[in-house]
């Protein structure tokens, strides 16, 4: 492909790098960006930059098309924003700029409408194509904020634009935004861990050779005083940027330890899935975490499941693989959760220290209606019987898919088909209630969607 424009003056770092490595070192510039500017007593300011309609753009013209008009339009912002330390991109569809000495911030709306200028106008050799944008931004001022609180505020900002109909930049207040927002949301969840306000909710999972309830996804929830329900999507990632990452798993693990010693007096053993977050594999505390929650309740570690996620894996495989052998060394099973949405390769995959794959929802939620995505959940069970792992689908959400996994060979099912994720009570009454042929009745051309 051609590059248009003249060399960039600003640094775009070289393609072909994965998410993880982009954000770092955009994290590293920015932190080394503010830190200069401490100094000189200068401001940092840092732009995102949201393409809109990626979606239609892409059915318009295609994905590799797209993608060619994304690389020409970071080039050409690359060479347009002279004054930048770094433009790259931070996800499909977003650009980041760090302006790394503004006198005054003033100067951010320019850059902002020198973005929209540069963006209405990319030249694809010869044809120029228009695209529009919603823009989020921050300034840091003299150290005032570090980069990663920074990077949040340009995000909240980023989306009040997207919700708001108007082009003005919005910049978040340092002293009310939702940034504080998000400190609260910590603090309220340090509250609620030592108040016992955290529950689980269980999943059942069947297996499909035979139709028993052999285990259940134990799904944290968070209903909070202040700020209502909260989504684990949500808090889990508020305190992974923080310490309080650490005291939730450990308390998870006491916690599900403590409900299943109390399930198993009620209904024949289930085993237990439990989701570790990305930090706590690399954490010196976690085997001693797991002995004791183990241990307070004596719970048989063969009931035990951690899911990890392949993004986590891919970290430092070499540390993680030793950690999940020595999980597995006690005698509790690893599932890899989320699996084929994480870019993991084959290479490692051959020695994993893992007993499950647990295939990504979203290959099932509409694989009755997508033979692609039956493709890639076909070749995921073979692959997984190759290497004498077990496979859970998770997304189940209607018979005829329950059903073709179970002819396929897969091992679990877990979805709404069955049941959504309930609490302790509830799933013990589900569980005596199970009845696995009001589930089997042979389809008679309808797809029977459970999810009530
Ligand atoms: O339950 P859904 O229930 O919406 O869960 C959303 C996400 O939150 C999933 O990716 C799930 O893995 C994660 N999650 C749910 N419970 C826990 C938990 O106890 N610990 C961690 N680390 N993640 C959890
Ligand atoms: O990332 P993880 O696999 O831990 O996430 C489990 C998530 O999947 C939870 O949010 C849970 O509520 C959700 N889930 C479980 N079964 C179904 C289903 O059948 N359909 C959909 N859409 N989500 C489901
Ligand atoms: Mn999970």
């Amino acid at each position: 492909m051609t590059i248009i424009n003249s060399a960039p003056t600003a640094a775009t770092l070289d393609s072909g790098r994965s998410r993880q490595s982009i954000r770092e070192q955009f994290m590293d510039c920015l932190a080394s960006d503010i830190t200069d500017a401490a100094t000189k007593k200068e401001s940092v300011a840092l732009l995102l930059v949201d393409i809109k309609q990626l979606g239609q753009l892409n059915a318009k013209f295609g994905f590799d098309f797209v993608d060619e008009i994304l690389l020409h339009a970071q080039s050409s912002l690359a060479a347009g924003m002279k004054k930048a330390s770094l433009v790259d991109r931070l996800g499909d569809n977003v650009f980041c700029i760090i302006l790394p000495s503004m006198k005054s911030p003033a100067f951010l709306t320019l850059a902002a409408d020198k973005v929209r200028r540069i963006l209405t106008a990319i030249d694809i050799n010869g044809d120029t194509v228009k695209l529009n944008c919603h823009i989020g931004a921050a300034v840091c001022q003299e150290g005032s904020v570090d980069a990663e609180k920074m990077l949040m505020m340009a995000d909240f900002s980023l989306k009040t634009a997207k919700e708001g109909q108007s082009q003005e930049l919005t910049l978040p207040d340092l002293e009310k935004s939702k940034v504080d927002a998000q400190w609260e949301m910590e603090r309220e969840l340090s509250i609620a861990l030592d108040s016992n306000d955290l529950q689980f909710h269980y999943q059942p999972q069947v297996s499909l050779a035979d139709m028993k309830i052999t285990s259940a996804e134990a799904l944290m929830r968070w209903n909070s005083k202040e700020l209502g329900p909260v989504s684990p999507d949500h808090f889990i990632a508020v305190a992974e940027k923080t310490d309080l990452i650490g005291r939730i798993s450990e308390w998870a693990l006491k916690a599900v330890a403590r409900e299943k010693s109390n399930m198993d007096r009620e209904i024949t053993p289930v085993s237990m899935a439990i989701n570790l977050s990305a930090k706590d594999i690399y954490d010196v505390n976690l085997l001693n975490w797991i002995d004791a929650a183990l241990g307070l309740w004596r719970i048989n570690p063969a009931e035990i499941t951690l899911e990890i996620t392949e993004g986590v894996i891919l970290e430092n495989p070499e540390e993680a693989f030793i950690k999940m052998q020595a999980i597995r060394d006690k005698g509790i099973k690893i599932s890899i959760d989320d699996f084929g949405t994480g870019y993991s390769s084959l290479s490692y995959f051959k020695s994993i220290p893992a007993d499950e794959l647990k295939i990504d929802k979203s290959f099932i939620i509409d694989m009755h209606k997508n033979k692609h995505d039956k493709a890639i959940v076909e070749l995921i069970i073979s692959l997984a019987k190759k290497f004498g792992l077990k496979v859970v689908a998770e997304g189940v959400e209607n018979r005829e898919t329950m059903l073709w996994l179970r002819s396929k060979g897969c091992d679990y099912a877990q979805g709404y088909y069955f049941s959504r994720p309930l609490p302790a009570t509830e799933f013990i009454q589900w569980v005596t209630e199970f009845a696995p042929e009001n589930y089997l009745a042979p389809l008679d051309g309808r797809i029977i969607e459970r999810s009530a």
